[in-house]
């Protein structure tokens, strides 16, 4: 394949044909405009957009559309999205619109890709075949540093692999962000020397564009051990540029946070997939995709498929750690495997931290619930000889 092909999903209005609608898109988002235009010269129109097909699909219709791979600027990700999934949203023509997924051709997936992947995570924290354990430190905002790295100090304790700052959480007056992680990996450090066990923090180090590569460098001189950048209100630039980055060498853990406002509305908008292929070419290590459980919206199927796209061969790329967060806690912890796998991340943050005996109780009881899945045995099972996943399915329950 040597060209892009967009998929969409779209409604017309009541005066456009199922045909016009995705002819509409294929020129709006080539060579076109809302009128023929007379410069339009030969040599300009073999980049038009081509149709490939348009079939009925709900109360809607999907369309492939073939994009010449001419029109995209190789590794510019910010003008691959202007193409597949930039004017097309607004056209009055259509009363809904989704891109639904994107095939690129080699040609224009020429990055590195995660820099560690799920092999590299793994290598680091020395594990094998089980899920992850992460937690987001709560509350999410408004704790200082040393109160910061004792929650991270007790989840590790508990046993989590994983410890991350929240999507709002940067460089605040009551937080700031160099001394958050010099007192975190201190603490750190004090629990692997009682435990053994290396444990990743994830300093939120999303900034703007000029300054993000520096938030960086600076969080690492102190002792960071991975980072966290929210892709969406930061960008994908953002990301490639602490994945590129020669001095940057370690995992990079990606939020989503205003995905939905694309994601959510299953008729308008961006499906996950397209951002989690395009978080995969910048070189995300980890990406939030969601859970088929917890707090958050989102539809099972779609997100089997989502991290598939993380996961599956893909031009050489390392696979990214699909993370599922948003509302989960000990109970929800065998559902989760059971749809999703268990080369997963599960994050808990109030289902630690909100645990009636505290935080490392919290993680243990986390962990307990995986090492149950893992075990062919129920959580409640498991819970009549661990009082911590006990406590904490008293207080949640298993659904
Ligand atoms: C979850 C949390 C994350 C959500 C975001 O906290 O802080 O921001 O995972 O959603 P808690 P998603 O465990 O207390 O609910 O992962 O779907 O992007
Ligand atoms: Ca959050």
């Amino acid at each position: 394949m040597k060209d892009v092909i967009a998929h969409y999903y779209f409604r017309p209005d009541g005066r456009t044909t199922p045909q016009e609608a995705a002819q509409a898109i294929a020129e709006e988002q080539s060579t076109g405009t809302w009128t023929t235009l007379t410069s339009r010269l030969d040599y300009v129109r073999r980049l038009d957009g081509i149709v490939e097909s348009v079939e009925a699909s709900g109360r809607g219709y999907l369309t492939a559309i073939r994009f010449p791979v001419e029109i995209f600027e190789p590794g510019n990700v910010p003008q691959y999205l202007s193409v597949v999934a930039g004017n097309v949203f607004g056209l009055g023509r259509l009363e809904a619109v989704r891109l639904v997924d994107v095939e690129f051709p080699e040609s224009l997936v020429r990055f590195n890709g995660p820099n560690f992947g799920i092999e590299g995570v793994r290598k680091l924290l020395g594990t094998h075949d089980r899920p992850h354990v992460g937690t987001i430190i709560k509350p999410k905002l408004g704790l200082n540093p040393a109160d910061t790295a004792d929650l991270a100090y007790e989840a590790a304790l508990g046993g989590v692999d994983f410890i991350k700052d929240d999507e709002t959480l940067t460089d605040h007056a009551f937080c700031p962000m160099k001394e958050r992680v010099e007192a975190v990996m201190a603490r750190l450090d004090e629990a692997k020397s009682e435990t053994g066990r290396n444990v990743l923090y994830a300093v939120n180090v999303s900034d703007r564009a000029d300054k993000i590569v520096l938030r960086a460098e600076e969080a690492i001189e102190r002792g960071a051990n991975t980072l966290m950048v929210d892709v969406i209100t930061c960008g994908y630039s953002a990301l490639q540029a602490l994945a590129e980055e020669p001095g940057i060498n370690v995992p990079i853990h990606v939020h989503r946070t205003m995905h939905a406002a694309m994601t959510r509305n299953p008729e308008h908008g961006i499906a996950m997939r397209p951002l989690a292929r395009l978080v995969r070419m910048t070189g995300g290590d980890q990406l939030h995709t969601g859970t088929v459980s917890g707090k958050m919206g989102g539809k099972a199927e779609e997100l089997v498929l989502d991290n598939h796209a993380l996961t599956d061969p893909w031009f050489g790329f390392k696979p990214v750690f699909p993370v599922a967060s948003g509302g989960l806690h000990p109970g929800k912890v065998h559902a989760e495997l059971e749809a999703l796998g268990t080369e997963i991340v599960l994050q808990a943050g109030g289902g630690i931290h909100g645990h009636p005996d505290g935080t490392a109780a919290g993680a243990r009881a986390m962990r307990q619930a995986a090492d149950a899945f893992l075990e062919g045995v129920s959580a409640t099972e498991y819970a009549k000889t661990h009082i911590e996943l006990a406590r904490a399915l008293k207080l949640w329950g298993t659904s």
